[in-house]
């Protein structure tokens, strides 16, 4: 390259930044929305883009890299090969088949399994000390496959879990109260989707807990409307999966806001599935992942936030352990 003649020749190279490296597993629907979250947010200096079709992903690359005079610079590599993967910091799965309309999460286990097995081992062969977030359904099986498949230590293998749920969750809230759903504190913990548990006690507006407030108001009425609130949580990705056939927006910026409190050591908390052993009465010999508000950087999983849950709360999420437990057990791992 000969546009720049250098200033001088005998000066040192000037010290460089270690370069983070993210690299996204599939790039359909969710992969890609993720991709561009990251791009756009200027979360990483190099994008690796992997998937087992190969002009869809070129396609996809020559897209991005497009766009280049418009963004944050960012290396765009692509390949269904993945040596391109090396050295990454952080890796995100979402290769999967996708749900259809009225398949539940669970039902596409079996699909998803075996393609793990083609991709974890080539992710921690070559990038053995990113961390490994797993987005693809059902996630928290997912997780614990990744997790088995990889040899990782637990704390560098995530599930982007009900983060997203807790988002919606909040959007809801905010909705409802005409505040701004970033001043909403809200979380849905446990299994992601249809048996996610939403932690009332913990819900506070601008500071305000709003459960303790409805009580000394006496507004009964509004309890049955946070229930209503929880299910729409719930119904929202069937109803989104529905209409336009994926959903995509919100976990690509729900799955960004991990990529970021990682990769720039944030230390935010996160509702994110981890490995639910031995937390909230989930039995030691249970290694299932569920999600509990956790805190994240550089090195993944750096503690899990001790939240009181009520007695119905925490059974709920043994029951779902429970159900995960079972399931794992017939996987074979
Ligand atoms: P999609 O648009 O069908 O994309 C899947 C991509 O994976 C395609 O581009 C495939 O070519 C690719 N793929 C398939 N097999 C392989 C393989 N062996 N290696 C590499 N790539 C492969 O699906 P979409 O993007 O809509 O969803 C992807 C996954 O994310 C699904 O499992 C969804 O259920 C899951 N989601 C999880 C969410 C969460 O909150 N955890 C939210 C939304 C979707």
């Amino acid at each position: 390259n000969h546009f720049f003649k250098p200033i001088d020749r005998s000066a040192p190279p000037s010290p460089t930044k270690r370069h983070t490296k993210v690299t996204v597993v599939g790039t359909g629907n969710v992969g890609m929305a993720i991709a561009q979250t990251i791009l756009t947010q200027d979360l990483s200096d190099v994008l690796a883009l992997v998937d087992n079709k190969p002009d869809k992903l070129r396609g996809e690359m020559l897209d991005l890299q497009h766009a280049a005079a418009f963004l944050p610079r960012t290396r765009i590599l692509a390949s269904d090969d993945y040596s391109v993967t090396s050295g990454s910091d952080l890796c995100i799965i979402t290769a999967g088949a996708r749900q259809i309309p009225g398949e539940s999460r669970l039902d596409l286990l079996q699909r998803n399994l075996n393609m793990f097995r083609s991709i974890v081992p080539e992710l921690a062969r070559r990038s053995p000390d990113s961390i490994l977030m797993v987005v693809s359904n059902p996630v928290d099986v997912l997780t614990y496959v990744t997790w088995k498949l990889s040899g990782f230590p637990s704390n560098r293998v995530i599930g982007s879990g009900t983060n997203l749920d807790s988002s919606r969750f909040r959007f809801l809230i905010a909705d409802h109260l005409e505040v701004n759903a970033q001043d909403v504190q809200a979380y849905m913990v446990g299994e992601h989707g249809d048996s996610s548990v939403a932690l009332w006690s913990s819900i506070s507006v601008g500071g305000v807990p709003i459960l303790s407030f409805l009580e000394k108001q006496e507004i009964t009425y509004e309890k049955e409307l946070l229930e209503k609130i929880r299910k729409a949580v719930v119904e929202s990705a069937y109803e989104v999966i529905r209409l336009k056939g994926y959903t995509s927006w919100a976990i690509g910026y729900s799955v960004a806001s991990l990529a970021r409190s990682i990769l720039r050591d944030q230390h935010r908390i996160h509702p994110i599935s981890l490995l639910a052993k031995g937390f909230y009465g989930i039995g030691d010999e249970k290694e299932v992942f569920l999600s509990l508000p956790a805190q994240l950087g550089r090195s993944g999983v750096l503690g899990v936030t001790n939240v009181h849950l009520t007695e119905e709360e925490a059974g709920k999420l043994r029951h779902s352990a429970e159900t995960l437990w079972e399931i794992q057990k017939q996987l074979g791992i």
